[in-house]
C-alpha cells in the first residue's frame, strides 16, 4: 500500500477535506486495506486534530471541519464492516451524555460494534439521563453505552445509571462508559460494569459482558 495514500487520507481528515477523504476512503477500500486500518488512520489524524487545537493552532470551526470529514469517511467503511460482522450477537444502544455534543468516538464505537455482529442504536448526542433509560426499556437492549468528553460531563454518567434504575431497567443491561474524559477509575463511581479506551476495547469489553468469544 502506497504511504502517499494514507499521508493523503491523514492531511484530508486533518484539513477536514471532506470529499478527499471520502475518495481516500473509496481507493484504500478498492485495494483492499481493511475498514480497521482505515479506521486506526483517521483515529491518529483526530488526535493530531486534538493536540493543534490545544496548541491553539486549532480553533473549534477546524475541528468541525476535520470530524464532518471523519464521518463522511466512516459512511463508506460502514457497508464494509457490516458485510465483514458476524450473525447478531445482541443490541446495543449508545449516546453521549447531556451536554456533550462529541460524537466522532461514539460513531466509531458502534461502526466497530457493527462489524462485530451487533446492532446498534445511537441516540445521537447530548442525550438526558432518563432518555438512555427509556430507550433501553423500549428496545430491550442488552447493553447501554455512555460517552463523556468533556470533565464537565462525566457527572452525568451517575446519572444514567440512576436512571437506569429509576426505570427498573438496571438489572437487565449491561452499563459501559467511555470517552476522553474517562479512565477506568470511573467505573464504580458511575456504576457501571466496565469502561473501554479504544473501540476494540470496546467491542472485547461488550463480548465479556455477555460472555460472547472474539
Ligand atoms: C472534535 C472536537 C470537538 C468538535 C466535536 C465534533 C463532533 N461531531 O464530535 C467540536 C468543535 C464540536 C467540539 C466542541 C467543544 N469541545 Co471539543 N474536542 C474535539 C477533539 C479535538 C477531538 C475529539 C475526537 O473526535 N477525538 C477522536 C476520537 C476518535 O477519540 P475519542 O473521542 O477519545 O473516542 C475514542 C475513545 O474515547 C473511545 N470511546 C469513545 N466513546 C466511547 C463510548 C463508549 C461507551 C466506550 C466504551 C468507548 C468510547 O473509543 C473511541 C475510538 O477509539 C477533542 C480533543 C481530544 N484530544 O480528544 C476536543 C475536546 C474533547 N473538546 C474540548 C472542549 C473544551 C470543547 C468545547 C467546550 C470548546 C468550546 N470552548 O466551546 C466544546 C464543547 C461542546 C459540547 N457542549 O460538547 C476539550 C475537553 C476538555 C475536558 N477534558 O473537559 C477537548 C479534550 C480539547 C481540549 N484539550 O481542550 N470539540
Amino acid at each position: 500500500m502506497s504511504t502517499e495514500l494514507w499521508q493523503e487520507l491523514a492531511t484530508q481528515v486533518i484539513h477536514g477535506d471532506r470529499k478527499g477523504v471520502e475518495n481516500s476512503v473509496h481507493d484504500l477500500l478498492a485495494q483492499g486495506v481493511s475498514s480497521r486500518e482505515i479506521l486506526e488512520a483517521m483515529i491518529t489524524a483526530m488526535g493530531e486534530v486534538g493536540r493543534r487545537f490545544e496548541a491553539c493552532e486549532y480553533f473549534l470551526p477546524d475541528m468541525i471541519l476535520s470530524s464532518e470529514a471523519m464521518k463522511a469517511g466512516l459512511k463508506h467503511i460502514l457497508p464494509r464492516l457490516k458485510e465483514e460482522g458476524q450473525a447478531f450477537r445482541g443490541k446495543v444502544i449508545l449516546g453521549s451524555v447531556q451536554g456533550d455534543v462529541h460524537d466522532v468516538g461514539k460513531s466509531i464505537v458502534g461502526s466497530a460494534l457493527i462489524g462485530s455482529g451487533y446492532e446498534v442504536v445511537d441516540l445521537g448526542v447530548d442525550v438526558a439521563p432518563e432518555v438512555f433509560a427509556q430507550r433501553v426499556r423500549e428496545l430491550g437492549a442488552e447493553v447501554v453505552g455512555a460517552s463523556a468528553y468533556m470533565t464537565t460531563t462525566t457527572v452525568q454518567l451517575p446519572k444514567v445509571n440512576e436512571a437506569l434504575k429509576a426505570a427498573g431497567v438496571r438489572d437487565k443491561v449491561k452499563f459501559i462508559i467511555g470517552g476522553a474524559a474517562t479512565s477506568d477509575a470511573y467505573v464504580d463511581w458511575a456504576g457501571a460494569d466496565g469502561w473501554a479506551e479504544t473501540a476494540w476495547d470496546a467491542v472485547t469489553l461488550v463480548n465479556r459482558l455477555l460472555s460472547k468469544s472474539a
